[in-house]
């Protein structure tokens, strides 16, 4: 390990006592695995936002607060371990990190996903520059790294201007790989802001990317809505309101936030009114449930799937008058999702897909429209 590296980690209580990295080799994990956890690095400038993004997502920081954050100086690490599939590692990385000089090989080797940070409120071209150079040398270290370029601060910016702000990084972006000899490298575009709920949305999606379950929860959740005259289905990380999938109907911005501020409702008052004493455990257990109707003859159904996971879904009233047929496909669901919890944990993380068929096969639901 070189010694910048070294430096640049923040050192003590938050890594782990052996980190020489020995101990990440472990056979069954693969190449971007780490302790059963995939590593994500959030890079950028200074000050593009990077540690805001960490802690209101994670740490349930108010934005507004954020204006007080310090800047970074060394990496630091925040573990993310909430429910079964989400198992991964935060490492935030100081704005004024030399990146023509940082030890690639020990940053990028087991890494997922690198979350490049733009502030679109300010100039950014020296930032696609940092960004190519970053790609480049990450992808030269790991093929598989996905590369996920957040065009952040977007709510100082007017309507008309944010998707030509992206479109030109976009087009930057991809023309500076060109010229570099590496146009197979694909990068994906977000437009956040922790102002709104862009931010989660954008991380929902790098996270799923990284699941490698992700086509068996869809195909679970299609195959529920489907049955159960459901709309559209989420499954929530209820700490961080991610949400890890949704049926493969498009998700429309407004569901999800409808889906957010439920989940935060329930949180909130189960918090206020429920039994758990400790402060660290949400009171959140295989009881809770609600039920929101609303003016529109929407009704949106929150139950609890996993000790941090919920299923909310929307659907019309109408359809909701056989709550019975829900409910047991509820229960379907959440056996069929248990299955693939303890192939994954049997598996270590590396998932196995014929046995994810099978626990689909397994489903038994009952037919809503049936009667
Ligand atoms: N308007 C707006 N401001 C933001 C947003 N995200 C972060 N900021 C502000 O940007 C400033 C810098 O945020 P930080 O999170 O400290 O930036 P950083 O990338 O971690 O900076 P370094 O640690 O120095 O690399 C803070 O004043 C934040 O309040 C956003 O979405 N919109
Ligand atoms: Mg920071």
């Amino acid at each position: 390990m070189s010694s910048l590296a070294e430096e640049q980690f923040e050192g003590g209580d938050s890594f782990p006592k052996d980190f020489g990295y020995g101990s990440y080799d472990d056979e069954n994990s693969g190449p971007q695995v780490q302790n059963g956890k995939t590593r994500i690095l959030l890079m950028g400038h200074r000050r593009s936002g990077k540690t805001s993004i960490q802690k209101v997502v994670f740490q349930k920081m108010s934005p507004n607060e954020t204006l007080f954050l310090e800047g970074t100086n060394k990496i630091t690490k925040e573990d993310i371990a909430n429910s079964s599939f989400l198992q991964f590692q935060l490492w935030d990385c100081p704005g004024q990190m030399d990146f023509q000089d940082f030890d690639a090989d020990l940053i990028f080797a087991k890494c997922g996903a690198v979350i490049f940070v733009i502030d679109a409120q300010d100039d950014y071209m020296e930032a696609l520059n940092t960004l190519n150079l970053v790609v480049t040398k990450a992808y030269n270290v790991n093929k598989n790294i996905r590369f996920e370029v957040f065009v952040h601060k977007v709510d100082g910016l007017y309507e008309d201007n944010k998707m030509e702000t992206q479109r030109d990084i976009h087009q930057r972006s991809n023309d500076d790989l060109l010229d570099a000899g590496y146009d197979h490298i694909t990068l994906s575009f977000h437009l956040t802001s922790i102002y709104d709920h862009s931010i989660f949305e954008a991380l929902s999606k790098v996270i799923q990317k990284l699941i490698p379950q992700l086509p068996t929860l869809e195909n679970l959740l299609n195959i529920l809505i489907n049955n159960s005259g459901i709309e559209k289905a989420f499954l929530f990380d209820v700490v961080s309101k991610i949400y890890i999938a949704t049926d493969s109907s498009p998700v429309d911005m407004q569901s999800y936030e409808l889906c957010c501020d439920m989940v935060d409702l329930v949180i909130d008052i189960s918090g206020i009114y429920g039994l758990e004493e400790s402060p660290d455990v949400p009171a959140f257990d295989s009881r809770s449930s609600s039920l929101i109707k609303l003016n529109s003859g929407t009704i949106l159904y929150l139950r609890e799937v996993d000790r941090y996971l919920a299923l909310v879904c929307i659907l019309r009233e109408d359809n909701f008058e056989k709550q019975g047929v829900i409910n047991y496909n509820f229960l379907c669901f959440r056996e069929a999702l248990q299955q693939v919890f303890e192939i994954r944990n049997k598996s270590n993380g590396a998932g196995e897909p014929g046995s994810d068929t099978e626990s689909i096969e397994k489903l038994g639901v009952v037919n809503n429209h049936a009667g």
